[in-house]
């Protein structure tokens, strides 16, 4: 497997995102918090409502990037292609009513990785032409921390791109948690992106721990 491919499985077997609007106290705190529980990728998605923009959102995102560094962890940045940009982010994950893979990649360059949300078989295979590095599939199950997310697909949709063949680097979300991580690995995920399991918990740096305890087991029976 190449390097880059090989990184990227490993770094998405816990890969927590947020940005303010999930966060009840300081962003900063929670991700040192959940870095500390064992979370392997960080994604910077400033949506939704009283979401920041502008000098705001890039202080935001630089006190985080710091965090992420400082622990080795790779800083990806949702959507915003000139912000990744700007503060030399590791990588850029876009949904289907985004910018194209293609242009993004072009924008970005080949070393930077490339996440894509898609949902059906079609959507994947242009986003592996386009130059998509991984590939998200969601959601999993309900989620109340996406207003605009697609019918629940169940762990059924990992199964199936995996018996397309897809060998590409494959990322569950939406509604995952400790109780039901292992399940979403053991259909053929590389790894498991949450919100509000990490960002909503009382206990962070344990949520981590807990959904890391269950996506272990759940490689275990792969
Ligand atoms: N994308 P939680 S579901 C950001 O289906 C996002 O593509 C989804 O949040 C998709 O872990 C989702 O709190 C929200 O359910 C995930």
């Amino acid at each position: 497997m190449q390097e880059k491919t090989s990184a990227i499985k490993d770094a998405l077997k816990l890969y927590f995102i947020m940005g303010s609007p999930n966060c009840h106290r300081d962003p900063v705190n929670i991700l040192e918090e959940a870095i500390r529980g064992g979370i392997s990728l960080f994604q910077f998605r400033e949506k939704g409502q009283g979401a920041l923009s502008g000098t705001q959102k890039k202080k935001l995102a630089t006190a985080l990037q710091q965090v992420c560094k400082e622990a080795n962890i790779p800083f990806i940045v949702n959507d915003d292609i000139d912000l990744a940009m700007e503060i030399d982010a590791d990588g850029v994950h876009i949904g289907q009513e985004d910018e194209a893979a293609s242009i993004v990649r072009k924008r970005i360059g080949a070393d930077k990785w490339v996440g894509v949300s898609a949902h059906t078989i079609e959507e994947a295979e242009r986003a592996i032409k386009d130059g998509a590095d991984y590939l998200g599939l969601g959601p999993i199950y309900p989620t109340s921390s996406k207003d605009d997310a697609e019918s629940v697909k169940g762990t059924a949709i990992i199964r199936q791109f995996r018996e397309h063949g897809f060998s590409i680097p494959l990322v569950g979300i939406g509604g995952i948690t400790s109780t039901n991580a292992a399940a979403v690995m053991e259909a053929g995920a590389d790894g498991v992106s949450v919100i509000s399991a990490i960002s909503g918990s009382e206990d962070v740096e344990d949520a981590a721990i807990r959904l890391n305890q269950a996506v272990h087991s759940g490689c275990a029976n792969q």
